[in-house]
């Protein structure tokens, strides 16, 4: 499965009518990674539905043909139902498929249902696969997908892919950062891709509000493990007071990680009355996905989360500094 095989291929060049999926609450790996496959497949001469369950987040909708992507379960209905036999799914940067949303098995009953991705842990599901989890992002194996199915790429699709790649490889400073990576950027680059214009798009996208909610979002910080642990809370509160939503805090978590001491950095949201997500950044001393798999969730070594119900802030802190206390022995 870590290389593409012929019959993904194969079945990727006779269908004519597919459907590009990715997981819930989308980053710039998995919208581009979308949005850049979608194109080329456009220019073969496929017809293409962008699905997603949630409209794009404003943070996004810089990305090419963001405006194309659809959230109407009728549409995806009447897409699947003209297309008849001919048409296939793709689910991109997907870890499994829970990740696919509340429409999971709609999008499963489409098939051939492929899957490619390069998230650690994922069992393969779906009927063709291609997992690479030695690859810095979704948006890399798109490039070399269409390289193998003889395309190039357009600068749409290249600016799309540039932003996916940027996007998960944390500018280029990632572990899985390859030279590989680098000479796919290369080739977007030469493809028409203006590095200094994805980078403003995705990174100074501030607006005042925003600024202010990362200033009380920092406010929270709190300190474990002589200096090893690093948290910051986000709560219904603060998002009420500073007018932002929760899309607003992408990122934030990049920032108690950069501390030289810390190896794991935790953002703890409060997403309902009694639900919490929590995000993890690690560098290497610990794997926050198996530390994430142990609260139900998942994701890669460096970066994973969860989210858990019918409890508190309070009550999920609690139980996760235990854990981590208990993987980083302090
Ligand atoms: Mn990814």
């Amino acid at each position: 499965m870590k290389t593409l095989s012929e019959k993904l291929l194969a079945t990727v060049h006779q269908t004519g009518n597919i459907v590009l999926a990715t997981h819930i609450n989308p980053d710039g790996d998995a919208l581009g990674s979308l949005l850049g496959l979608a194109d080329i497949l456009s220019r073969m001469g496929k017809k293409v539905f962008r699905y997603l369950e949630e409209p794009v987040s404003h943070l996004y909708q810089f990305l090419p043909d963001s405006h194309l992507i659809r959230t109407d379960l009728e549409e995806l209905a009447s897409f699947v139902r003209e297309a008849g036999e001919d048409v296939l799914c793709i689910a991109l940067d997907c870890g499994d498929r829970k990740r696919l949303g509340k429409n999971a098995d709609v999008l499963l009953r489409i098939r051939p249902f492929l899957v490619i991705d390069h998230h650690r842990g994922n069992d393969g599901f779906g009927d063709l696969a291609w997992i690479d989890f030695t690859r810095s992002s979704t948006g890399e194996m798109v490039f070399d997908l269409a390289a193998a199915l003889g395309q190039s790429v357009s600068v749409t699709a290249a600016e799309a892919l540039y932003a996916a790649i940027v996007t998960d490889t944390g500018s280029f400073r990632y572990e899985a950062t390859s030279a590989h990576t680098f000479d796919v950027a290369r080739q977007l680059v030469s493809a028409g891709v203006k590095p200094d214009l994805v980078s403003r798009n995705l990174y100074d996208n501030f607006s005042v509000a925003r600024l202010r909610l990362l200033q009380m979002v920092l406010a929270t910080l709190e300190v474990h493990c002589e200096g090893r642990v690093a948290l910051i809370t986000v709560t219904r509160e603060i998002l009420d007071r500073t007018g932002c939503a929760m899309e607003d805090t992408e990122n934030f978590i990049n920032l108690p990680r950069s501390v030289t001491s810390v190896d794991v950095a935790v953002f703890l949201k409060e997403v309902g009355d009694d639900r919490v997500s929590v995000s993890m950044r690690a560098k290497d001393a610990c794997d926050v996905a198996e530390v994430a798999a142990a609260f139900g969730g998942g994701g890669h070594r460096n970066a994973a989360g969860f989210k858990a119900a019918a409890t508190t802030l309070d009550e999920v802190r609690g139980r996760l500094l235990q854990e981590l206390r208990h993987r980083l022995g302090c």
